[in-house]
């Protein structure tokens, strides 16, 4: 089997410009990218990209796979999940560890997650560390899981079962600070939330729909801007909201960041293209998760971020669970439907349509949101998010001409919907390489179980 690649006259996008350009790959890396390359072993596989967009492989910085929510287990796992992202662009993922058993602590739980991953992911990929209480221990745990097991970040929930307080918070960012790691953060307000839910219940409003009524936008937008100010008073601790789904969420965000705060910001396509109209729907439970779909008017005000760079990054919060099954647990009672979506698969598809082909966003925008910044950011980059010489081979090429309409039957995922169906996408991802190997090409999956590896990401490192 060739172990050289040569992808020739495609339109090679970075994060600072695009040109035509060969790339030449060898052993996994890319050995060599110039305008014409001609020097290359006989038996090279020559793959023509012209009329092709040639770029760093997708980095899903949010999914869920496999994960454990108490009431359901998610339905993809890192096999049929990783499957997924590979078909739709993605060449790493890093996934958000689940909870694990009261008390555990952060080497217990990254052991099960790799244990969970290591014969079953198909692409690359690496964790978040999840706070889920904080005690002498735990924290100085910390400095290993950077140093010693390439683990520089870290997920902390203001809301659901082991939600932080405020103690615990600031003690969070100050030695996740100290040992130069990334605090993220799930940011909803626990108490609101808990209230309207009790109130919806008790006036019967229990439908699916009366979901997205149980938390309103204010309960995230509050959440941003305490943990904003928390993370000032931990010193400027380096802060990272998910799946920001709001403007007035986003307006803190950009205060924080006019006050020189290292604060960024991540945003999901779900927030970008549906709207809480999906909640009048006969099938609503499909759009249950947390934050939920809001107003149409907050899905321009996210774009207009995207397009003035105060979004960093585009991920899924990928975590799907059936229709036809688990998500029916909800249809008497929004709250005790699981919270989560699929769309790992979707992610590249859409933005590269609804952005880079409806002119919103350049290319090169589009590859600093979903590859550069989310390496850049966690301790990928220059192994992943770029296309310099001894960077991995990991790869998607665009086709920007074929017109796509989304069904759930082309996906490669283990749900049974996706919340796309139906929407076109102008311009779709005919192959993907996963350290030089073709994982994908024209819809079909080509990869193999156990051949992503475990990244250990560096330390974080300050950038503005
Ligand atoms: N929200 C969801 O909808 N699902 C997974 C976790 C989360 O925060
Ligand atoms: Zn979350
Ligand atoms: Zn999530
Ligand atoms: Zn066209």
């Amino acid at each position: 089997v060739s172990t050289t690649i040569l992808i020739r006259q495609g339109l090679v996008v970075d994060h600072q410009q695009a040109q035509q350009a060969d790339i030449l790959i060898k052993d996994g890396k890319i050995a060599d990218v110039a305008p014409v390359i001609s020097a290359f072993p006989a038996d090279t596989q020559v793959i023509d990209a012209s009329g092709l967009y040639v770029m760093p492989g997708g980095i899903d910085v949010h999914t869920h796979f496999n994960i454990d929510v108490g009431i359901a287990r998610s339905s993809d796992d890192f096999y049929t999940g990783t499957r997924a992202a590979a078909c739709g662009g993605t060449t790493s993922v890093v996934d958000h560890m689940g909870f694990g058993p009261k008390g555990c602590n952060l080497h217990h739980q990254l052991a099960v997650y790799k244990k969970y991953a290591k014969e079953n992911a198909v692409i690359d990929y690496s964790f978040h560390g999840v706070i889920q209480h904080i005690n002498e221990e735990i924290l100085s745990e910390m400095a290993s899981m950077v140093e010693e097991e390439g683990i520089s970040s870290f997920k902390l929930y203001l809301t659901y079962g082991y939600k932080l307080d405020d103690e615990s918070v600031l003690r969070a960012l100050i030695q996740l600070k100290k040992v130069n790691a990334l605090t993220t953060v799930h940011p909803e307000n626990d108490a609101a939330i808990a209230m309207r839910r009790e109130m919806l219940l008790e006036q019967g409003k229990t439908a699916p729909k009366y979901h997205a009524e149980s938390r309103p936008l204010e309960c995230e937008a509050e959440a941003i801007a305490r943990m904003i100010n928390l993370a000032k008073l931990a010193g400027d601790a380096p802060l990272y909201i998910v799946h920001l789904s709001n403007g007035l969420g986003l307006d803190y965000v950009r205060l924080a960041r006019r006050n020189n705060q290292p604060v960024w910001a991540e945003t999901c396509p779900q927030y970008l293209l549906l709207d809480d109209s999906c909640y009048e729907r006969d099938d609503a439970l499909k759009f249950i998760l947390s934050p939920p779909l809001r107003p149409q008017e907050e899905r321009d005000k996210l774009w207009q971020g995207l397009i003035d760079g105060s979004i960093d990054t585009v991920a899924t919060d990928h975590c799907s669970f059936t229709y036809y099954d688990q998500k029916q647990r909800g249809k008497d009672n929004f709250s005790a439907c699981p919270n989560g979506m699929p769309g790992v698969e979707n992610r590249m598809p859409m933005l590269f349509s609804e952005g880079v082909m409806s002119k919103r966003i350049s290319p090169s925008r589009f590859v600093e949101l979903t590859s550069y910044l989310p390496a850049k950011l966690f301790g990928l980059y220059p192994q992943k998010g770029c296309l310099a010489k001894g960077a991995d081979a990991d790869l998607v090429l665009f086709d920007p001409e074929q017109q796509v309409t989304t069904t759930h039957d082309l996906l490669h995922d283990n749900t049974d919907y996706t919340p796309y169906e139906g929407m076109n996408c102008h311009g779709w991802p005919i192959m993907t390489l996963s350290r030089g190997r073709v994982v994908a090409c024209n819809g079909e999956f080509t990869g193999r179980a156990g051949n992503g590896r475990f990244i250990r990401r560096k330390p974080f490192e300050h950038q503005k």
